[in-house]
């Protein structure tokens, strides 16, 4: 697979992205031309980042588990010259997207089988990123936010500085690799670094405070378990400051099979 270098603006990083090394970061590797279609073709040589029970984050309303398919998933950070992109895979017991038409980009993501991505994007960790100023913005949403997409399509964007603009702004896909136990979901989402970077589309790739989740529904109605990589327990989906990173490599960083494919492109 050819690869494309991109400048990575290292000297333009937020401190606390640059000088801190989170507990939880993920490389993004430069990988051209991801189409957002839920084929995960394009990802082979990402490094994927496995989350379960074990080693992840249950949000304090998950029920308890009665399937050994339930639930975990891995993903994988990837980022061109106009977006970061996200790959993810689920393992579940039961294909549940009751709640969401496929059509919406206003859905209740998160009473369905869903993945949702949270993006700090001026890295500032937050303690809150859904406090509410005088004029009724989330000013801090400016900068990213939440992003999802349900294994039957339907989006939301209702928490980020860019609602019902997916197909739009954002673009994201799901695929049903497997409908019946175990259940496997593939997803792609695909976030312009100007929406990330509140439109100035000359930052490029930086560094970004993240997080993502499994939302599980399996009997129908509102969900049942929720699964993230990392975060504060009580409001993983908004306290920033317990967020992972995603850290695009600079290019004297690439991979070994990178660098490999580059020489036999010559
Ligand atoms: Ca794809
Ligand atoms: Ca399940
Ligand atoms: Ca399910
Ligand atoms: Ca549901």
């Amino acid at each position: 697979m050819r690869k494309t270098v991109i400048p990575v603006l290292l000297s333009a990083l937020p401190a606390l992205c640059g000088q801190e090394q989170a507990p939880h970061t993920v490389r993004a590797v430069c990988i051209r031309e991801i189409i957002t279609d839920g084929d995960l073709s394009e990802w082979e040589e990402a490094e994927f980042t496995d989350v379960s029970p074990e080693n992840g984050v249950l949000d304090t309303a998950t029920r308890p588990f009665d399937s050994p398919f339930d639930l975990s998933f891995s993903f994988a950070a990837a980022y061109d010259s106009n977006a970061l992109h996200i790959a993810v895979r689920t393992l579940d017991d039961r294909l549940c997207t009751d709640s969401c038409l496929p059509d919406d980009i206003n859905a209740p993501a998160w009473d369905d089988d869903a993945v949702e991505i949270f993006i700090d994007g001026n890295c500032n960790g937050a303690a809150d990123s859904r406090v509410r100023a005088e004029d009724g913005t989330f000013p801090e949403l400016a900068h990213g936010g939440e992003f999802s997409i349900t294994a039957n399509g339907a989006a939301m964007s209702g928490f980020s500085g860019f609602p019902k603009t997916h197909g739009r702004l954002w673009h994201g896909a799901a695929r049903v690799l497997s409908g019946t136990c175990p259940v496997s979901v593939s997803y792609e989402f695909s976030i312009p670094w100007n929406l990330i970077s509140q439109g100035d589309s000359a930052s490029g790739p930086h560094p970004v405070g993240f997080n993502i989740s499994v939302q599980d529904d399996d009997d129908g109605g509102r969900r049942d378990h929720a699964l993230y990589w990392t975060g504060n327990p009580e409001r993983p989906f908004s306290d920033e400051s317990m967020f992972g990173r995603i850290i695009p490599l600079p290019p004297h960083m690439e991979s070994a099979a990178n660098l490999q494919d580059k020489h036999a492109d010559k």
